[in-house]
């Protein structure tokens, strides 16, 4: 059954009229009861001093450098019977928990203590929009892959490894929680349903607005499912100074603010994409804000513009670089994410697919990366592209003869033994697992 915190259990319908909101779309679901957000904190709610707040500039942003993991129940595979586009192994409600709990475990056993549930409510077809609410209008079944299967799985894993993180990458346009932009009987296919809606909001007031009242309470009822069952990241799709920027404040700035709200306490709070800079007598500047919180976006965004070139500083910024597919232009290999890794980036492998890179390029924070690559015996596939080859003998003698080494050199760096150092002893550890 779906449970919650003894909070929503408290709630009762509240000033808000989503409460009684039937969510009759996509599988005519009643919404269930939201929590109750009349204590949200609001930013600078200056007519509200015990529930307002402001950005501490005495609290120092801390990045995060561990590679992420993102886990993807939606991948926009629509059809007539898939209105929300999931991916195969989470369109049965009934068996979507186990399915997420096996691709969690898949992630923790690569090596991953970072991980990411991409679009956890699923978008709906020809709309656009990346939405914020993603709970409550989802099935009972499928609500409780999130709010039994995951957060049982949180639970567990936390007890061995408490440094695990688990995000939801979510949209940072909102309207009512119970609704992505439909009501009762909306046709999927029309794109008007979402101005139809009588909860809709247009423009800016839609989106992320941390110093809005209806915004916070929306934000705070959209995602206290998750952080409930064990999330501690948000990541808000469609964050950046990019597009509209006459909010009270701006979704970039937002995302700062958010950092500070206690409602968030110990959460970590992203935004994609990568907020604008400046050319400043030819120098490309970061804007502030990339300084101050996480961010990410697509690897496309940075190969093929000149981003290419910015260098951040590891001790200060986050942001991240996240890998599709290799064979998505532009192509790109373990070279490519080296050298990523090697500027200060973050690495996200949006699939799957380039989890053997990462457990070439890390060791892990107990060696996790380390200890998964030779669990499964592949060490001399050097490069992670399936294949041993000569090639894989090139790229080591070339690796372990490169000059200046990162502090504490990974298995792609020529330390295949794992013991920190780059010496002969990783040549003939290398020459014998390659030649057997
Ligand atoms: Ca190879
Ligand atoms: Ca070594």
């Amino acid at each position: 059954m779906f449970t919650d915190s003894p909070r929503l259990c408290m709630i009762g319908a509240r000033s808000l009229s989503v409460v009684v909101l039937a969510c009759a779309g996509v599988q005519a679901q009643t919404c269930p009861p939201l929590p109750d957000a009349s204590g949200v904190f609001v930013f600078e709610d200056l007519g509200n001093p015990g529930r307002s707040y402001s950005i501490d500039p005495g609290q120092a942003f801390t990045p995060d450098r561990r590679p992420v993991a993102v886990v993807s129940p939606f991948n926009g595979s629509y059809s007539d019977t898939n209105p929300m586009g999931w991916v195969g192994w989470f369109r049965n409600p009934e068996t979507s928990g186990p399915e997420l709990v096996q691709r969690l475990d898949d992630a923790w056993d690569a090596g991953f203590r970072r991980i990411v549930i991409n679009r956890p409510g699923g978008i709906l077809r020809n709309n656009d929009m990346v939405q914020m609410s993603m709970f409550y209008y989802l099935e009972p079944a499928r609500r409780q892959a999130y709010s039994v299967h995951m957060r049982s799985w949180i639970i567990e894993k936390r007890a061995i490894d408490p440094s695990l993180e688990v995000g939801v990458f979510i949209g940072s346009r909102h309207n009512s929680p119970c609704t992505p932009c439909l009501e009762p009987g909306a046709d999927l296919t029309s794109t008007s349903d979402c101005t139809d809606d009588p909860n809709y909001l247009p423009g800016w007031q839609g989106r992320l607005d941390a110093a809005t009242r209806r915004s916070a309470e929306w934000t705070f009822q959209n995602t206290h499912p998750y952080l409930y069952s064990g999330v501690d990241a948000l990541w808000f799709d469609s964050a950046s100074l990019r597009g509209n920027t006459t909010g009270a404040i701006s979704m970039r700035d937002s995302i700062l603010a958010l950092q500070h709200n206690p409602d968030y306490a110990g959460v970590h709070i992203g935004g994609e994409a990568v907020p604008e800079g400046v050319v400043v007598d030819g120098q490309w500047r970061p804007n502030p804000a990339v300084l101050q919180a996480p961010w990410v976006a697509l690897h496309r965004f940075f190969l093929q513009n000149s981003r290419a070139g910015e260098v951040y500083d590891p001790q200060t910024t986050e942001v991240g670089v996240a890998f599709m597919k290799p064979d998505v232009n532009p192509v790109y290999d373990i070279r490519d994410m080296a050298d990523f890794r090697d500027r200060g980036y973050v690495l996200w492998s949006w699939r799957a697919f380039s989890f053997d890179f990462m457990q070439r390029l890390y060791d892990g924070d107990n060696n996790e990366f380390y200890d998964s690559v030779v669990r499964e015996g592949t060490l001399a596939d050097f490069n992670g592209d399936d294949r041993v080859d000569t090639r894989d003998l090139h790229d080591f003698l070339e690796r372990i003869t490169a000059p200046q080494p990162p502090l504490r050199p990974s298995i792609w760096d020529g330390d295949v033994n794992n013991d920190d150092h780059r010496d002969f002893a990783d040549v003939l550890y290398y020459l014998g697992v390659y030649g057997g």
